[in-house]
């Protein structure tokens, strides 16, 4: 089934007529209440009405991730504030988040969107289905739940955490749909086998899983482990949340909402168009946004847009898998932490020298942090009778880091000069998950 075939399904040319039409008339918006894209677009000498059709976005600015961080926190927000009635903010960024402002026209494109994602899983209104992103400020537990909402399936807000709990309600509810991080998946799996709950005594016949990277035995394993069907989702807070993307039942790469995101990819270093079919950076226009629309935002995500049709009769164009991240953010338990944090939390400690390193693991489906860091020499001489400095030292770092990243981790205090020295590039994360 397809949630609206009038929009995905739509015959090439009227969709790029639409989204021509569309372009031009979010350049114009912007032009006119974003200062940052005026400036930027009058340095390049360009006006709203040099915008046509959509192979003229070639012509307009890239927004970058510092861009948003640098207009912080309503500086790319092209509605009035009385026109924005939610907000949502990017995990783990250094200093500034990035911060997003939602009309309600934008709640409803977002909730249609979802819905289609959704519909095209298989979910129906009979279903009940429970939503284990973070509610909050992170775009994957409201963004799914409205969509669920607009859809007409029953939704139960589980949320993260309360994993016990969450295992009893997949059973006592018969809870038909999940939808959560990968890792989280394979969590609660584990959770629910501890708790003596058979596979057979669920429901569950549907996953809607993202933000962030899983390979394929991780989908196998998800679904032996839960008895569903698991299928991808992906988004990011800049563009809309999750719904940018979604799976279809030929599972061959993701259908974008290209009525209302506009994708391309470049190359990283020229910033010019690479062809279908090879890697590159993925970068989004959205279309319709009116909260905060941006222009040719680079998402530093690398993957391909597959070309030819899908059998599924959708003529939204397909995004491969996510290959890796141009820039080194980590995305650890759904959050994104950059190694930059950790250095700058690191080096605001005395006791510290500044000789780290970040070794990511998955232990019993749950992403792991461990920091190692030297501690100074001097610090050491004045208490090296005793363990216990050292402990207490482990405990103020990871406190420090839990409140910078939002996410805990395993601090080790080392000896000086015991870390590694590295004459070319250091190798500072060691990332043992091999996801990508
Ligand atoms: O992760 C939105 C989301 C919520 C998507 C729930 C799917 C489900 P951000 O926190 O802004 O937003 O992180 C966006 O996460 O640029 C990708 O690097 C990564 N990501 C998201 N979905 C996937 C996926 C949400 N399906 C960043 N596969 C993106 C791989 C993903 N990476």
């Amino acid at each position: 089934m397809i949630w609206n075939p009038s929009k995905e399904c739509m015959p090439e040319e009227q969709k790029r007529e639409l989204q021509g039409k569309r372009l031009h008339k979010v350049v114009d918006y912007v032009y006119h209440n974003v200062l940052f894209y005026r400036t930027k677009m009058q340095e390049l000498g360009l006006e709203p009405g040099d915008i046509r059709t959509i192979d003229d976005i070639v012509k307009l600015p890239f927004t970058t991730k510092q861009d948003l961080r640098d207009n912080y926190p309503f500086g790319l927000q092209a509605a009035p504030q009385s026109e924005i009635i939610r907000i949502h903010a990017s995990t783990g960024t250094t200093g500034n988040p990035t911060i997003v402002g939602y009309t309600r026209k934008d709640i409803d494109i977002w909730s249609e969107c979802m819905s289609r994602c959704l519909t095209a899983y298989g979910v129906r209104r009979s279903d009940i289905f429970s939503v284990a992103y973070g509610y909050g400020l992170f775009t994957g537990g409201l963004g799914v739940h409205y969509g669920v909402e607009n859809l007409g399936a029953t939704v139960v807000p589980a949320s993260t955490g309360g994993t016990q709990k969450h295992a009893k309600l997949l059973k006592d509810l018969g809870i038909t749909g999940l939808a959560c991080t990968p890792s989280y998946a394979l969590h609660l799996a584990e959770v629910v086998e501890k708790s003596g709950i058979g596979k057979d005594e669920l429901k569950l016949r549907v996953g809607a899983f993202g933000a962030e990277p899983w390979t394929e035995s991780m989908r196998q394993e998800i679904e032996s482990r839960l008895g569903l069907k698991g299928y991808n989702i992906y988004g990011l807070s800049e563009i809309m949340g999750p719904c940018v993307s979604y799976e279809c039942e030929c599972q061959h790469g993701s259908h974008i909402n290209e009525d209302h995101f506009y994708p391309e990819i470049i190359d990283p270093q020229t910033l010019r168009p690479i062809p279908a079919g090879e890697d590159g950076e993925l970068v989004f226009t959205t279309l319709t946004k009116t909260g905060m629309p941006v222009l040719r935002y680079r998402t530093r995500d690398l993957c391909s847009l597959l070309p030819g049709d899908c059998p599924c009769g959708r003529t939204f164009v397909r995004m491969s898998s996510i290959k890796g991240r141009t820039d080194d953010m980590l995305i650890i338990r759904g959050i994104n932490v950059f190694p930059s944090q950790v250095e700058s939390v690191l080096l605001g400690i005395p006791e510290c020298a500044p000789y780290y390193r970040l070794i990511v693991d998955r232990v019993n489906n749950l992403d792991t942090l461990t920091v190692q860091v030297e501690a100074r020499a001097e610090y050491l001489s004045r208490d090296m009778d005793t363990l216990s400095p050292i402990a207490a030292l482990e405990k103020k770092v990871a406190a420090r880091l839990r409140d910078v990243l939002s996410i805990s981790s395993a601090v080790q205090i080392k000896m000086p000069g015991s870390l590694e020295r590295f004459e070319g590039k250091a190798k500072i994360v060691t990332d043992n998950r091999k996801l990508i």
